[in-house]
């Protein structure tokens, strides 16, 4: 931290004592001190060497008696009349304050009567029950306080990557408004489409002829709508908080430089380290400024100029992950991954005749919007009463609704499928009769009920299903939900090995808290020659967009096309179904013979 913020930090902090004590107006003069010298772009102690008690004077909310106490910091390093505050009520306020309704004099009262010191301490006194005896707290602010300390500890993880896009959407949508902003860029692990995200990273770079756009662009920034904390205000970086709980850096940049930035800040840490490495046995100098051959720059304008002069294939940030990929790069052996326009239809979707949200014709529609070549309805089977589970009757009667759209999309060039997404019970049975499954265009399999199982017994259940000869697809492989539950206790290895075996895509599911998916998997299944589907589980048809979240997963796992066969034709996705009905029927007849 420089000068300038720790000194903001230590107004912010004696405002706050202040006000435990009810002292009228001083703590507005500290607060606006604060902002001053959150906001100037020169260093209070250089302003201090050039200009004296003067200069300081000129800082936005700074009078005589706080220049001094900022003179009495850059001399001594504290400032005694905080020193004396902290002394008395010992408690750390960076904590504290950051509780959702709790403010300086509660935080008085807490400390003394309780010696709450510290989030540790509030949240145990809070269930043992100790808070609601307080003069003016109750139950209800005791109930309140633990809702808030839940949220504190959630937001201090990582966030899924739906929620993150959801607010860096709306700070792009702000930023793009500006004429001064010229490149917007998502960096860090945003950028990697990691399934979750720590911050959020963005990078800008300024038009030119605007000598103070970087002071503008940091001041919308800063000021964003939802913004409830203000963690470093710069005008090449600034931080902030949303009220989700979800911290955002913004860095500026020049246009020369914003290769190497963004390079620099999409990370991962781990990818760079070694590609810096690898500049420095080339006698070459990798920062966030640029490329350097002793002082001369020779690359940082674009990413690719930057690979390139290092001798490497571009790679593309989801890759990023130092797991391979620069060896890879340097080898000229890159995978071509899947690209975000190139799958052709959806498998996994819901109608209204299972408590979907949209009718046939509805998701029809929208999958058409989206340019799709086909669409699948998989509706749940009766097994799951919570979700109007189909049953065999009902399903051969949606079987000839959908015949009859089929009809009518003849001469468009878009294919209806009927599927079903039928629950694989404990024992690895379905429940639909294989005589209605055989009738469909395909089947997906997928667990929906007693997830807690030995790790044997879930993997001979999965394997059962995968075995059937209707089983086409198996839906979200290992049931996590991200955040919340943890995956099925299976040996992936032997499911991998009976996919392979008997023909069965695993799906990776885009729901941005699914995703399973992983991308470790998904690299495993490649290695194995496992096909993959990339579904979106889509209830309501706004959700079919949910897709990006699972190509992002395929790519981060290196999977091709040929890997994925929903961004195949219809011909070669319909001939791989029916390949694993005969390939299972002609074994069946085989055993027959065999006996
Ligand atoms: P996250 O936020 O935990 O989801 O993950 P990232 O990758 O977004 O990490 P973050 O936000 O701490 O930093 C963004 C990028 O900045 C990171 O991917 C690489 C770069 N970076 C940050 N700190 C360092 C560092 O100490 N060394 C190096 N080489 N790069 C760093
Ligand atoms: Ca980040
Ligand atoms: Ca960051």
């Amino acid at each position: 931290m420089n000068k300038n913020l720790e000194l903001a930090n230590i107004f912010q902090k004696m405002a706050i004592y202040l006000k435990m004590d009810d002292v009228p107006f001083k703590p507005e003069a500290y607060q606006k001190a604060a902002l001053g010298l959150q906001t100037i772009s020169e260093n209070v102690e250089d302003i201090y060497k050039k200009q004296g008690k003067e200069g300081l004077l000129s800082i936005p909310g700074v009078g005589e008696s706080l220049a001094d106490k900022i003179i009495e910091y850059l001399k001594t390093g504290k400032i005694k009349e905080f020193e004396q505050q902290k002394k008395k009520i010992p408690v750390n306020l960076d904590e504290l304050m950051l509780v959702e309704g709790i403010g300086p004099k509660t935080i008085k009262a807490l400390y003394e009567h309780l010696k709450i010191k510290n989030l540790e301490d509030l949240e145990k006194a809070a269930h043992e029950g100790k808070i609601r005896n307080l003069e003016n707290f109750g139950e209800k602010s005791e109930k309140n306080i633990l809702e808030a300390i839940e949220f504190l500890k959630r937001s201090k993880g990582r966030f899924l990557i739906s929620e993150a896009l959801m607010v860096v959407d709306k700070i792009i949508q702000e930023l793009k408004k500006l004429k001064e902003v010229e490149k917007i860029s998502l960096a860090g692990s945003l950028r990697r489409r990691k399934e979750t995200i720590g911050d959020i990273d963005l990078l800008v770079t300024v038009k030119k002829n605007y000598p103070n756009g970087a002071k503008k662009i940091m001041d919308v920034f800063t000021n964003l709508e939802g913004i409830i904390k203000v963690w470093d205000y710069g005008l090449t970086k600034s931080s902030v908080r949303f009220d989700l709980g979800i911290d955002a850096d913004l860095r500026v940049v020049e246009d020369y430089e914003f290769g190497a930035a963004l390079q620099y800040f999409t990370g991962s840490k781990e990818h760079n380290i070694v590609l810096r490495k690898i500049a420095l046995e080339k006698g070459l100098k990798l920062n966030e400024y640029g490329l350097f051959k002793g002082r001369k720059r020779i690359a940082g304008e674009t990413e690719e100029e930057i690979y390139q002069t290092l001798g490497f294939a571009y790679i593309e940030p989801e890759l990023r992950e130092n797991t391979g990929e620069i060896e890879a790069a340097l080898n000229n052996q890159l995978p071509k991954i899947i690209g975000y326009n190139e799958i052709k239809g959806d498998l996994h979707c819901h109608s209204n005749w299972d408590g979907g949200e949209n009718s046939i014709e509805e998701m029809i529609e929208a999958a058409r919007e989206r340019g799709y070549q086909y669409l699948g309805i998989s509706d749940h089977t009766k097994f799951l009463r919570i979700e109007n589970g189909l049953n065999e009757k009902q399903l051969l009667a949606q079987r000839k609704v959908i015949e009859k759209l089929n009809s009518k999309f003849q001469s468009k060039k878009f294919k209806i499928l009927q599927g079903c997404e039928a629950n694989i019970l404990n024992d690895g049975s379905l429940d639909i009769e294989d005589k209605v499954l055989s009738q469909l265009d395909y089947v997906i399999a997928g667990v929906h009920s007693r997830m807690k199982m030995t790790k044997e017994e879930m993997t001979e259940r999965i394997i059962r299903a995968i075995k059937n000869p209707n089983v086409n697809i198996i839906s979200h492989p290992t049931g996590r939900l991200i955040n919340r539950r943890d995956e099925y206790q299976i040996d992936f290895d032997k499911i991998l090995k009976a996919a392979k075996e008997y023909q069965v895509a695993l799906e990776i599911n885009s729901f941005p808290d699914r995703l399973d998916l992983n991308d470790k998997n998904i690299r495993k299944a490649v290695a194995m020659g496992v096909k993959m589907i990339i579904n979106t589980d889509s209830h309501h048809k706004n959700q079919l967009r949910f897709i990006e979240f699972g190509i992002a997963q395929a790519r981060r796992g290196w999977a091709e096309k040929k890997d994925i066969i929903n961004s195949w034709e219809i011909e070669k996705i319909l001939a791989f179904f029916e390949k694993k009905m005969n390939y299972s029927r002609h074994r069946k007849s085989l055993m027959n013979w065999l006996r």
